[in-house]
């Protein structure tokens, strides 16, 4: 299984058994993944956070975890929480993060539960995307420009893609602009030009959690396609065209997933979350839990299809 043989895969003297989901912490149930490998080439997870029973996806608080053989993870806390935003004070959602020229960034979104304001006849609540900073991966993140990135449209799950040549590149579950990407300022602090929509080769079917990776000079565009299976595009350039090269993952207990996909020492690791019966759960409900799969590729770029593993 995936744990068990990265482990032996990367320090044969570590034990080969290991759970997955992955053990970030007793009783704390963690969804919306974003690994990442950062300089002293530790992998790092940048979590959301469940509380026990939520209603509503109410959740306060971004988590960051660390382990140099994704068997054994330190668990470094909430390194940013809605309490220190002035702008939002729920729906802390899937964060992403980013390494660039000394800082750590967040990417996050958040919203306070009134209805958009722009658009009324929408039934949503208002969300919106932030950006903070820290001069470690573990945070604390401060909130850098003290509101969201953009106010319409209402936007959550962002992900950042930095290409070779140091360009950030932005994307979101933006409400009626999804496929949609944007340079970041070169000092992290907003967007070069507004959102600009991507080609996608006439297939748009909903999403959340965009992810952007790149292999071999192709470029990745992975999403929860109607936020429960996790399918992919690929295009020769961080903002299209692209074209769809179907699903990876099937959808399990019809609920949600989101993930990450980074290479670590040669493997490439799929992050994302299950919806898993806990025993302990004070209103009897699946909770969302952290898990991990090895990710391979075939000959012409294509991901093969990934089976979830219990260990
Ligand atoms: O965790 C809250 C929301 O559920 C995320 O933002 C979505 O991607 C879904 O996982």
């Amino acid at each position: 299984t995936l744990l068990a043989a990265t482990a032996g895969f990367l320090l044969a003297s570590l034990p080969c058994s290991a759970a997955n989901p992955l053990d970030l912490g007793t009783g704390l149930h963690t969804a919306d993944p974003s690994g990442h490998v950062w300089p002293d080439g530790k992998m790092y997870l940048y979590t959301s956070h469940d509380e026990e029973c939520q209603p509503d996806f109410f959740m306060k608080d971004w988590y960051a975890f660390s382990s140099s053989d994704l068997v054994h993870w330190q668990n470094h806390g909430a390194v940013l929480s809605v309490k220190d935003l002035a702008w939002a004070d729920n729906y802390a959602w899937a964060p992403d993060a980013a390494y660039r020229n000394g800082k750590y960034y967040l990417v996050f979104p958040a919203g306070n539960g009134e209805k958009n304001r722009e658009n009324p006849k929408l039934s949503t609540k208002w969300m919106g995307i932030g950006i903070a900073e820290s001069d470690s991966p573990t945070g604390p993140f401060k909130d850098m420009i003290g509101g969201p990135l953009w106010r319409t449209p209402y936007a959550n799950d962002p992900a950042l893609f930095i290409d070779d040549d140091g360009k950030v590149y932005l994307y979101a579950h933006a409400v009626g602009a999804d496929y949609s990407v944007a340079e970041m300022a070169d000092d992290m602090r907003g967007l070069k030009a507004p959102l600009q929509k991507m080609d996608m080769g006439g297939y748009e079917p909903k999403m959340e959690g965009p992810w952007v990776f790149k292999r071999q000079g192709l470029y990745y565009f992975t999403m929860p396609e109607g936020n429960r299976v996790l399918s992919y595009y690929t295009a020769r350039s961080p903002k299209g065209p692209w074209t769809y090269r179907g699903v990876f993952m099937d959808e399990e207990n019809a609920s949600n997933n989101h993930h990450s996909i980074v290479e670590y020492k040669g493997q490439w690791i799929l992050f994302y979350h299950r919806w898993l019966d806990t025993p302990d759960s004070t209103c009897g409900k699946r909770q969302r839990h952290v898990a991990a799969e090895y990710l391979a590729f075939n000959e012409d770029g294509s991901i093969r299809k990934v089976q979830r593993t219990r260990e």
